[in-house]
């Protein structure tokens, strides 16, 4: 029998502080999300800041099944950027911990709160590089597979910690 819940993607990404511990114990607080199972998290890879300043990024990637509605995720993802102290003085400034609802199953959401899939990931070597090390035949939807849209940009530094 199918288990219940819905595939969820989600981003993570830091730059300041120790981003590398605190990627590290994001993946832990979303191990214990609840409602939700960790299924896979990729490597750490240190990556450039992409239009953002600030010292290099630690991103990873996870990947969840959960019943959460997708808002609910949203919420629970704002509450651990929380307790890693997350601030927001201005639109993609350095941070301690950024957590990204990356893909909500096949579904697409277009709200204020909550985009889905989210509109930059396609972009994004550091989005798309730790997705296809979890499964190589992600696709996103609206988009197609991740592998060809990473031709577009191997010119993003990203490199495996
Ligand atoms: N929001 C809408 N859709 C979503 C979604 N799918 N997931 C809303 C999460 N949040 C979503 O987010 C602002 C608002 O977006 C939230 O209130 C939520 O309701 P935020 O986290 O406060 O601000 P942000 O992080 O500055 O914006 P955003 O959109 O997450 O930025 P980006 O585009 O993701 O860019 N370079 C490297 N190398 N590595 C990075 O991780 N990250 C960014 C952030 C830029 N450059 C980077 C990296
Ligand atoms: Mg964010």
């Amino acid at each position: 029998m199918d288990q219940p819940g819905t595939l969820a993607w989600i981003g993570i990404g830091g730059n300041l502080g120790d981003a590398r511990a605190t990627v590290e114990q994001a993946i832990v607080r979303l191990a214990h999300l609840p409602h939700s199972g960790l299924l896979r998290s990729s490597s750490l890879y240190r990556t450039a800041p992409i239009d953002s300043s600030g010292d290099d990024y630690v991103n990873a990637v996870a990947l969840l099944r959960t019943t959460l509605a997708p808002l609910g995720l949203l919420y629970a993802l704002q509450a651990i950027e929380l307790q890693h102290g997350r601030e927001r003085p201005y639109r993609n400034a350095p941070r301690t911990l950024d957590l990204d609802v990356l893909m909500y199953g096949n579904g697409s959401i277009a709200s204020t709160e909550l985009t889905v899939p989210h509109p930059r990931m396609a972009q994004r070597a550091f989005v798309l590089v730790p997705m296809l090390e979890i499964d190589e035949t992600v696709e996103i939807p609206g988009l197609g597979p991740a592998r060809g849209l990473l031709t577009a940009i191997t010119d993003q530094p990203i490199s495996r910690l």
